[in-house]
């Protein structure tokens, strides 16, 4: 489909993610300056006006690239003959949930948002941003029949923008210095961003941040708790730098991984790949063609230190499939 027009559907289209991104997907940036842009915004009935307004400024941006903006109040409608269906949509976690509370809640979305997905186009990929990420795409996916499972990821591609940055400022270089920094696992505190395998300027990152206790006691858990450090410091969760993370993420698919470098984004596991059971949305290192496929980067070096921290990660997504086992059909 090189120039064919590329139909993309937004959930959540009128949030705050959705307002950053919409803009970005009809500029031509992500998708070429020669391949025209078909919209499709998805809302809750009560918020289409608001998409509405969202796509009467899209309008006005004047993008040669914009081919149509069209709203809809159900996925069904939204998501038919859809490219990309980027699934932002979700309830936020209210006072006092716990997550298990929030993966119950938000699961009936998915559900039915999955069930729409048979209404896509045949090639249709599908990427889920609103949280719980990994457990939201498994609940789409199983119910996304027509769709084959490789076809689902969710975004762990903040996780590593933010863990590029932290790395790139303490060893004082530029963040495109920082490379091959790989997110294991869920989109939640207990992900791993494995320092031991990083690049900093071609060299392994502990030969360059030789301060072993900052890597481990520091840099971890900034990158695993840098949303809510967000959200106390502006008091609304992550926006723009979540929508651009979702435009890397779809790059990262739609253009070759350059030289031996890779990229983070939960994917269902084949079982095959770091005992990470069959089945889950497993947040890898990754490298794709360009074509929108992916493989998983073998024989990445784990050391106990980071078969400890997948464990945890795998365990919290094993219990997160088990809250919510009867909306896998
Ligand atoms: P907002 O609350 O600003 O917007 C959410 C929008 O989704 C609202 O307009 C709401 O009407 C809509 N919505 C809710 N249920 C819907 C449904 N069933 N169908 C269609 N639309 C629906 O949230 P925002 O800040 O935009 O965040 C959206 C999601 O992204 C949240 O779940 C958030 O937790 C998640 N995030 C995920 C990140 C990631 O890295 N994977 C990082 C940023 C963000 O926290």
């Amino acid at each position: 489909m090189a120039n064919e027009t590329v139909k993309v559907a937004v959930t959540g289209a009128a949030g705050q993610i959705g307002y950053s991104l919409l803009f970005r997907l009809a500029s031509g940036e992500v998708f070429g300056p020669d391949r025209k842009v078909q919209l499709q915004l998805v809302e809750l009935p009560q918020a289409v006006k608001a998409a509405e307004g969202t796509a009467m400024e899209l309008d006005d941006c004047g993008f040669g690239t914009l081919d149509s903006v069209n709203c809809y109040d159900n996925p069904s409608d939204g998501f038919e003959g859809v490219h990309w269906a980027l699934m932002v949509g979700s309830k936020p976690r209210g006072p006092g949930m716990e997550r298990a509370d929030l993966i119950r809640c938000n699961g009936p979305i998915f559900v039915e948002q999955g069930k729409a997905l048979n209404r896509a186009d045949s090639a249709v990929r599908a990427v889920v941003v609103g949280n719980p990420c990994n457990t939201n795409a498994l609940i789409a996916q199983h119910n996304a029949r027509d769709v084959p499972p490789d076809r689902f990821s969710a975004m762990t591609a903040l996780d590593e923008n933010r863990g590029r940055a932290q790395l790139a400022q303490k060893a004082g270089v530029g963040v495109s210095e920082v490379s091959r920094l790989a997110i294991w696992g869920n989109h939640s505190t207990t992900m791993y961003p494995d320092f031991e395998n990083a690049s900093i300027g071609g060299k392994p990152a502990t030969q360059v941040i030789t301060d072993r206790a900052w890597l481990e006691e520091t840099f971890i858990p900034v990158v695993q708790k840098r949303g809510a450090a967000i959200i106390a410091a502006r008091g609304k969760s992550s926006a723009a730098s979540a929508a651009s993370a979702c435009i890397d993420h779809i790059r990262h698919f739609t253009s070759p991984t350059p030289g031996e470098n890779w990229f983070s984004a939960a994917v269902p596991s084949d079982g095959k790949h770091y005992g990470v059971p069959k089945g889950l949305i497993f947040s890898f290192p990754l490298r794709s063609k360009g074509d929108g496929n992916y493989q998983v980067v073998e024989n990445v070096e784990l050391s106990d230190f980071g078969k400890k921290k997948l464990q945890l990660t795998i365990d919290e997504l094993q219990s997160e499939r088990d809250v919510v086992k009867d909306l896998l059909t």
